[in-house]
């Protein structure tokens, strides 16, 4: 069955237009969706628990008695842990894992200890450190409930040093997920409220009488949560606010076209808005993944999914070279870079924007949605230009440190009531002069 795939070519004096176009995702900032959630946080602020038992009961269809009783308890984690199948266990457990010793190394590597330095006359200066106290982690409920993801934003807040993780996950009609219990079992999350949307986002954010009062929101959620989040900015930190999931392969036309292909439906099969975009300098090898989509496609179960996904935002790019290609993905700045081709290196040396680079043909972005190590909560939308994967430092947070001695104060007490003269803040001057001897 054939499939239409915008085809674009480097060499057409309209292809930076083209390739505008194929990229422009308009962000729908409901304006009906926003003045709901903002409704709903205004309740939940003013009237606490039983706002979020109200609104939970009604969206989710639930009787609850109280928001209490949405609490899940460690023994049901645990419970839902031992229900797993062995081979299902082992695989979340091995997952689990990894990502925490790659998060590990992270926090190793990126200066989570602070630094301090003395200058000659004993003044010290430096950067403190500190994990956030307790941090919200939404999971959405439903069919984009991803235990996966549990991993990826629980494990580097544990590994940060949060002391209390807190998970929210909606229950529509009472039925929860088990493997998303199982991975907060695992992750280590301290409580777990059965409870989502905009009702939750201000429970955490607000706190009630039973719900903490967090310090982080993170984690991905529909239109009504991400206006949430949006709102709730300032009161508490957020991650960031998630747009579809996108890959990008760079090919040089070496790999199994089936490979290729089979990465690309990856992407697309996560929702009718994802993007894939192959970029390849060989024709014949562009035809040959087209044929390969076209024959695969019908054994894929979300095979819908992936024909609109394919059809309304992915393409196929026809370039001159490979540096070419690398030119390409900078603008792009995607989520997730696959270089597959010989010598992978070569090229990554010149990539400057990617959320995750997954360089050479073995490195799937499969396995690092799962369980490479690294974290697949990744900007998108191009925000890889100017922000970063979810990480240990998400969960951290720094203070600065002055400690002046007797003799720093004199240079730098002249140097200070000097400019705050100049701002004409009189008691800015005098607390500097006070020191000067
Ligand atoms: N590719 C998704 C993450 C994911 N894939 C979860 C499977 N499960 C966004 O980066
Ligand atoms: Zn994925």
């Amino acid at each position: 069955m054939t499939i239409q795939i915008q085809r674009l070519d480097s060499s057409d004096p309209d292809f930076r237009r083209k390739l505008s176009a194929v990229l422009a995702f308009e962000a729908s900032e409901d304006e009906a969706i926003d003045q709901a959630a903002a409704r709903i946080l205004a309740d939940v602020k003013a009237r606490g628990d039983a706002a979020v038992l109200e609104h939970t009961n009604r969206f989710d269809r639930l009787q609850a008695q109280s928001v209490a009783a949405l609490e899940i308890g460690q023994d049901e984690l645990q419970r839902a842990l031992g229900s797993l199948s062995p081979e299902r266990r082992d695989a979340l457990q091995a997952a689990a894992k990894r990502v925490r010793s790659y998060h590990e190394r992270q926090k190793k590597e990126c200066g989570s200890d602070g630094f301090t330095y003395a200058e000659d006359d004993g003044t010290v200066l430096g950067q403190k450190v500190t994990p956030l106290d307790r941090v919200g982690i939404y999971v959405p409920g439903g069919k984009a409930a991803y235990p996966s993801s549990v991993l990826m934003n629980a494990i580097p807040a544990k590994v940060a040093g949060v002391a209390e993780v807190i998970m929210v996950v909606p229950t529509p009609g009472g039925v929860k997920n088990e493997l998303v219990l199982a991975a907060a079992a695992i992750a280590g999350v301290d409580r777990v409220f059965t409870i989502g949307g905009a009702q939750a986002v201000g429970a955490l954010a607000y706190g009630t009488d039973t719900i903490p009062q967090v310090d982080k929101i993170v984690g991905p959620g529909n239109a009504y949560v991400a206006a949430a989040k949006r709102r709730v900015f300032g009161v508490v930190g957020i991650d960031m606010i998630a747009g579809p999931s996108e890959i990008l392969v760079l090919c040089d036309g070496s790999t199994d076209p089936d490979w290729v292909a089979m990465d690309l439906f990856s992407q697309a099969e996560h929702d009718e808005l994802a993007q894939s975009i192959l970029v390849c300098p060989d024709d014949a090898y562009l035809a040959k993944v087209q044929a390969s989509i076209e024959r695969q496609l019908e054994d894929m179960p979300r095979k819908d999914v992936i024909r609109t996904s394919l059809t309304n935002r992915g393409a196929m790019v026809k370039v001159r070279d490979m540096d070419e290609a690398c030119e390409i993905a900078n603008l792009i700045a995607a989520e997730h870079l696959e270089i597959s081709a010989e010598n992978p290196q070569q090229w990554a040396d010149k990539i400057r924007h990617a959320g995750a680079m997954f360089l050479g043909r073995y490195s799937s972005e499969s396995l690092g949605d799962y369980c490479a190590g690294p974290n697949h909560v990744l900007p998108t939308s191009r925000t890889a230009r100017f922000s970063s994967p979810l990480g240990v430092y998400d969960f951290q947070k720094r203070s600065s440190i002055l400690n002046v001695s007797a003799a720093g104060a004199q240079t730098l007490g002249r140097i200070a009531a000097e400019l705050a003269y100049g701002e004409g803040l009189q008691a800015h001057a005098r607390s500097a002069e006070y020191r000067l001897k």
